[in-house]
């Protein structure tokens, strides 16, 4: 039955069109410095809607050592600890994704030799990023809005971890940058900290953020 569901084998195709695999690496899987529950079971589905895209992006968490996002750079705090810092409030998290260690390195199985840009973010010692496209003061680039259009790309999907933090952030300003915008909702898994995954998923919708799933995109 070709026609019995939306399936469009044409979506990743499209020159136009680009997949971001935001920060699925080794430290936000089980067994990571930062788990997200469940985290390591998109990455077969990342591989497979991967493989449909033309364009893939990577992002990858990449903080420098005593990076203000670590509760350990704090006296006195403890991870999931809610700071404000002068770019706004901050969540302070365990340490992860140290540049150069093995939990920054993507997940195990991760397979995509046809990615064409890797943008690493959360760089600065004092300031942190979800968002793959604005550092967390929202005026700092990472470069990718740039590079999307210059290459004439106009529309995003999304996947990857977490729901509530990067991929979120990184939905939001994709959105209001002008990009058509797509979340794999199934190919991505959240952190769910003090109702962070509701707040996320408002944000995204307000944001006009569209939520899709991988059957619409590539076939089982
Ligand atoms: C992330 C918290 C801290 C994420 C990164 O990738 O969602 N979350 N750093
Ligand atoms: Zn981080």
């Amino acid at each position: 039955m070709p026609f019995s569901r939306p399936f469009s084998p044409r979506v990743g195709a499209d020159p136009g069109t680009a997949l971001v695999i935001v920060d699925l690496q080794a430290d936000f899987l089980p067994g990571g410095r930062l788990a997200v529950p469940d985290g390591h079971a998109i990455v077969p589905l990342a591989n497979r809607l991967a493989a449909s895209f033309r364009n893939v992006i990577l992002s990858q968490d990449w903080h420098p050592p005593g990076h203000v996002s670590f509760a350990s750079s704090h006296a006195g705090r403890a991870p999931f600890d809610r700071i404000e810092l002068a770019y706004g409030p901050q969540v302070l998290w365990p340490d992860h994704c140290v540049q150069g260690s093995a939990g920054a390195d993507f997940a195990p199985g991760l397979h995509v030799p046809h990615a064409q840009l890797i943008v690493r973010k959360g760089i600065h010692a004092g300031l942190d990023s979800y968002s793959t496209f604005y550092e967390a003061d929202r005026v700092t680039p990472t470069g990718l809005t740039g590079f999307l259009r210059d290459r004439g790309i106009g529309t995003v999907y999304l996947l990857g971890l977490a729901t509530d933090f990067c991929v979120a952030w990184s939905a939001v300003d994709a959105a209001g940058h002008g990009f058509a915008t797509h979340v794999i909702d199934d190919a991505c898994r959240a952190i769910d900290v003090g109702g962070s995954l509701a707040a996320a998923r408002a944000d995204m919708a307000n944001a006009g953020v569209r939520f899709v799933s991988s059957g619409d995109i590539a076939e089982d």
